[in-house]
Protein backbone atom coordinates (compact mmCIF):
# COMPACT_ATOMS: atom_id res chain seq x y z
CA UNK A 1 0.00 0.00 0.00
CA UNK A 2 1.00 3.56 -0.65
CA UNK A 3 0.27 6.29 2.01
CA UNK A 4 -3.08 7.98 2.20
CA UNK A 5 -4.56 10.99 3.69
CA UNK A 6 -4.71 11.50 6.94
CA UNK A 7 -7.51 9.33 8.72
CA UNK A 8 -9.43 9.70 11.79
CA UNK A 9 -7.42 10.91 14.74
CA UNK A 10 -3.95 11.38 12.70
CA UNK A 11 -2.15 13.06 9.86
CA UNK A 12 1.48 13.16 8.20
CA UNK A 13 2.53 15.08 11.06
CA UNK A 14 1.35 13.14 14.04
CA UNK A 15 -1.65 11.88 16.25
CA UNK A 16 -4.21 14.25 16.97
CA UNK A 17 -5.26 15.08 20.40
CA UNK A 18 -8.52 15.13 21.45
CA UNK A 19 -9.93 16.42 24.92
CA UNK A 20 -12.43 14.35 26.58
CA UNK A 21 -15.35 16.18 28.06
CA UNK A 22 -17.26 14.15 30.92
CA UNK A 23 -19.18 14.32 34.21
CA UNK A 24 -22.64 15.72 34.99
CA UNK A 25 -23.15 16.92 31.28
CA UNK A 26 -25.85 15.91 28.85
CA UNK A 27 -23.73 15.81 25.38
CA UNK A 28 -20.49 14.71 26.64
CA UNK A 29 -18.04 14.88 24.14
CA UNK A 30 -14.16 14.05 22.45
CA UNK A 31 -12.98 17.38 21.05
CA UNK A 32 -10.24 17.83 18.70
CA UNK A 33 -8.56 21.27 18.16
CA UNK A 34 -10.03 21.92 14.52
CA UNK A 35 -13.55 20.89 16.55
CA UNK A 36 -12.63 23.68 18.59
CA UNK A 37 -12.17 25.87 15.88
CA UNK A 38 -16.06 25.98 15.26
CA UNK A 39 -16.71 28.68 18.36
CA UNK A 40 -16.47 31.70 18.65
CA UNK A 41 -12.91 32.38 18.95
CA UNK A 42 -11.26 34.45 21.05
CA UNK A 43 -7.91 35.92 21.39
CA UNK A 44 -5.88 36.80 25.19
CA UNK A 45 -2.27 38.47 24.93
CA UNK A 46 -1.54 37.23 28.74
CA UNK A 47 2.00 37.42 30.80
CA UNK A 48 2.60 35.22 33.84
CA UNK A 49 4.63 34.22 36.22
CA UNK A 50 6.37 30.90 36.72
CA UNK A 51 8.22 29.97 40.01
CA UNK A 52 10.97 28.13 38.10
CA UNK A 53 11.23 30.59 34.57
CA UNK A 54 9.98 33.72 35.22
CA UNK A 55 7.74 36.24 33.42
CA UNK A 56 6.35 34.94 30.14
CA UNK A 57 4.31 36.59 27.72
CA UNK A 58 2.26 34.60 24.88
CA UNK A 59 -0.53 35.34 22.72
CA UNK A 60 -3.36 32.25 22.80
CA UNK A 61 -6.68 32.12 20.77
CA UNK A 62 -9.29 30.17 20.91
CA UNK A 63 -13.36 29.47 22.30
CA UNK A 64 -14.26 30.32 25.78
CA UNK A 65 -14.53 27.59 28.37
CA UNK A 66 -18.11 28.54 29.36
CA UNK A 67 -19.22 28.64 25.74
CA UNK A 68 -17.41 24.56 25.48
CA UNK A 69 -18.92 23.43 28.43
CA UNK A 70 -22.29 25.61 28.21
CA UNK A 71 -22.54 23.56 24.77
CA UNK A 72 -22.22 19.94 26.54
CA UNK A 73 -25.33 20.97 28.79
CA UNK A 74 -24.01 20.96 32.10
CA UNK A 75 -26.86 19.31 34.77
CA UNK A 76 -28.58 22.57 36.30
CA UNK A 77 -31.25 24.67 35.42
CA UNK A 78 -29.77 27.52 33.95
CA UNK A 79 -32.56 29.59 35.25
CA UNK A 80 -31.70 29.13 38.59
CA UNK A 81 -28.55 30.94 39.65
CA UNK A 82 -28.12 28.66 43.08
CA UNK A 83 -27.89 25.67 41.30
CA UNK A 84 -24.61 26.75 39.76
CA UNK A 85 -22.68 27.57 42.15
CA UNK A 86 -22.52 23.85 42.91
CA UNK A 87 -20.26 23.03 40.16
CA UNK A 88 -16.83 22.49 40.20
CA UNK A 89 -14.83 22.21 36.50
CA UNK A 90 -11.17 19.88 36.60
CA UNK A 91 -8.98 20.01 34.14
CA UNK A 92 -6.23 17.17 33.34
CA UNK A 93 -3.48 17.74 31.58
CA UNK A 94 -1.51 14.53 29.40
CA UNK A 95 1.39 14.45 32.24
CA UNK A 96 -1.49 14.46 35.19
CA UNK A 97 -1.23 18.15 36.15
CA UNK A 98 -4.66 19.27 37.03
CA UNK A 99 -6.66 22.40 38.27
CA UNK A 100 -10.17 22.78 39.42
CA UNK A 101 -12.16 25.94 38.48
CA UNK A 102 -15.48 26.62 40.01
CA UNK A 103 -18.07 26.92 37.47
CA UNK A 104 -19.19 30.69 39.03
CA UNK A 105 -15.56 31.48 38.14
CA UNK A 106 -16.10 31.86 34.34
CA UNK A 107 -19.95 32.33 34.73
CA UNK A 108 -20.82 35.50 33.14
CA UNK A 109 -23.35 36.04 35.67
CA UNK A 110 -20.90 35.56 38.74
CA UNK A 111 -16.84 36.00 38.41
CA UNK A 112 -17.07 36.11 34.32
CA UNK A 113 -13.04 35.12 34.18
CA UNK A 114 -12.73 34.78 30.13
CA UNK A 115 -10.82 31.45 30.52
CA UNK A 116 -10.18 30.51 27.05
CA UNK A 117 -9.76 26.61 25.57
CA UNK A 118 -6.54 27.95 23.61
CA UNK A 119 -6.11 26.16 20.35
CA UNK A 120 -3.38 28.74 19.21
CA UNK A 121 0.07 29.67 21.09
CA UNK A 122 1.67 32.14 19.71
CA UNK A 123 0.55 31.95 16.28
CA UNK A 124 1.07 27.87 16.18
CA UNK A 125 -2.06 25.41 16.12
CA UNK A 126 -2.16 22.78 18.81
CA UNK A 127 -3.83 20.08 17.37
CA UNK A 128 -0.90 17.54 18.41
CA UNK A 129 -0.07 19.33 21.76
CA UNK A 130 -3.55 19.44 22.91
CA UNK A 131 -5.59 22.97 23.96
CA UNK A 132 -3.98 25.07 26.93
CA UNK A 133 -5.90 26.43 29.36
CA UNK A 134 -5.97 30.82 29.63
CA UNK A 135 -6.65 32.17 32.67
CA UNK A 136 -5.80 36.39 31.89
CA UNK A 137 -6.64 36.92 35.67
CA UNK A 138 -3.91 35.07 36.74
CA UNK A 139 -0.67 36.19 37.95
CA UNK A 140 0.95 32.74 37.82
CA UNK A 141 1.06 30.72 35.29
CA UNK A 142 1.13 27.27 37.25
CA UNK A 143 -3.16 26.53 36.20
CA UNK A 144 -2.55 27.52 32.30
CA UNK A 145 -2.82 23.31 32.12
CA UNK A 146 -1.12 22.50 28.94
CA UNK A 147 -1.71 19.29 26.90
CA UNK A 148 -5.38 19.23 27.99
CA UNK A 149 -6.45 15.83 28.35
CA UNK A 150 -9.84 15.49 29.73
CA UNK A 151 -12.31 18.24 31.57
CA UNK A 152 -14.33 17.01 33.80
CA UNK A 153 -17.90 18.76 35.31
CA UNK A 154 -19.16 17.94 38.63
CA UNK A 155 -22.10 19.23 40.35
CA UNK A 156 -22.35 16.56 43.05
CA UNK A 157 -19.74 17.89 45.65
CA UNK A 158 -20.39 15.00 48.43
CA UNK A 159 -18.06 15.88 50.86
CA UNK A 160 -20.73 17.09 53.14
CA UNK A 161 -22.94 14.57 52.57
N1 LIG B 1 0.24 19.96 31.56
C1 LIG B 1 0.92 20.86 32.28
N2 LIG B 1 0.61 22.16 32.16
C2 LIG B 1 1.28 23.08 32.88
C3 LIG B 1 2.32 22.72 33.78
C4 LIG B 1 2.62 21.34 33.89
O1 LIG B 1 3.50 20.91 34.64
N3 LIG B 1 1.91 20.45 33.11
N4 LIG B 1 2.98 23.68 34.49
C5 LIG B 1 2.29 24.98 34.68
C6 LIG B 1 3.18 26.03 35.14
S1 LIG B 1 3.79 25.86 36.71
C7 LIG B 1 3.46 27.14 34.38
S2 LIG B 1 4.31 28.44 35.02
C8 LIG B 1 2.97 27.26 32.98
C9 LIG B 1 4.00 27.75 32.00
O2 LIG B 1 4.80 26.69 31.69
P1 LIG B 1 5.87 26.78 30.51
O3 LIG B 1 7.07 27.42 31.08
O4 LIG B 1 6.09 25.34 30.14
O5 LIG B 1 5.26 27.57 29.40
O6 LIG B 1 2.44 26.01 32.53
C10 LIG B 1 1.57 25.44 33.43
N5 LIG B 1 0.92 24.37 32.73
MO1 LIG C 1 5.29 27.52 36.99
Amino acid sequence: MGWSLATAGESSAGPTAEVVLSGDLARPARLTVAELLVWRQHSATVAFECATSGVQQHTFTGPLLHDVLSDAGPGFDPGRRKDRLRFLIAVRGVDGHRAVLSWAEIDPDFGRAPVLLAVTLDGNRLDRAGPQLVLPQDRCGARYVSGIQAIRVDGRYTAWA
